[in-house]
């Protein structure tokens, strides 16, 4: 409103210049203090036009700065909102990490237990299977033991024989071992009535026995050896009172697989022979170890 007056004073004030140009004299002398106003007012509208476009800036920056505003509020609510969502998920995420670590916790204890409850019961296992290979070994020996007991019982050695015949056997010139060819019992086939040598089939201790009957002519003299060791004798010398000569003797011998048990007779001495009362005997009496 201020600006349309003063363009329309200036407008005059022009208008009155012409006019005052064509009566110079006249208008000089009538308005002189017109020019000087009205060139103040062009000054103040110039002043006027520059704050008005000062004003249109402002308006415009402030116009601009209340849309940043705005724009700035938007973003410092979005903002605020995702900051509320970002609380709300930590707080949910510190929960389930504080339950997490509870259960793992938790998990943790069960298998501390778990871990002794499996070394006591490795323990426990160690110390069965220890006495499982004790009771296993003895077991095994045990079986052994009765496998032994069972082949000893099986293993049986007996036999009598005796000379055979009916004669004197001697006297040679030299020792003789006597042949035994009458069989009476042979259990276990250890005494040969070719040779009348007894063979130990098993080791173990033996019991033998030697008699003999004689005419009293001559030295009756038995020798029972072991291998090529004499162990046990028997012998009779003739006498004027004595028609006939008897005579016996017994021995335990502990054999191994394979020693030779046999009757020699003395050398330039005799024996009677027949199938009852010349014999050699002998049994096994109890298996050893060899
Ligand atoms: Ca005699």
């Amino acid at each position: 409103m201020n600006s349309t007056c003063l363009w329309v004073l200036l407008l005059l004030c022009g208008l009155t210049s012409a006019e005052v140009g064509e009566n110079v004299v006249e208008t000089r002398s009538c308005f002189p203090d017109m020019c000087d106003l009205l060139r103040e007012f062009g000054s103040m509208a110039d002043k006027l036009k520059v704050m008005e476009t000062r004003l249109q800036d402002s308006e415009s920056r402030l116009q601009n700065s209340e849309t940043g505003l705005k724009m700035t509020k938007t973003r410092l609510k979005m903002t605020e909102t995702r900051l509320q969502d970002s609380e709300t998920r930590l707080k949910m995420t510190e929960t389930r990490l504080q339950d997490s670590e509870t259960g793992l916790k938790m998990t943790e204890t069960r298998l501390k237990m778990t871990e002794t409850r499996l070394q006591d019961s490795e323990s426990r296992l160690e110390v069965s299977e220890a006495r499982l290979k004790i009771g296993e070994t003895r077991l095994s020996d045990s079986e052994h033991q009765i496998l032994d007991l069972k082949s000893k019982e099986r293993t049986k050695v007996i036999f009598s024989a005796a000379i055979g015949g009916s004669a004197d056997v001697g006297p040679f010139n030299t020792d003789t071992t006597l042949v035994y060819r009458t069989v009476i019992t042979n259990i276990g086939n250890a005494y040969n009535a070719a040779t009348g040598i007894f063979t130990a089939p098993v080791a173990g201790v033996y019991y033998f026995t030697i008699f003999c009957h004689s005419g009293g002519d001559h030295i009756t003299s038995l020798r029972l050896y072991k291998n090529s060791e004499m162990m046990v004798v028997t012998q009779d010398y003739p006498t004027e009172t004595d028609q006939a000569d008897n005579g016996g003797n017994a021995v335990f011998l502990q054999l191994q697989p394979g020693d030779h048990v046999y009757v020699v007779l003395a050398v330039n001495t005799y024996v009677w022979g027949n199938n009852y009362i010349t014999t050699f005997s002998g049994s096994l009496v109890t298996q050893c170890e060899n």
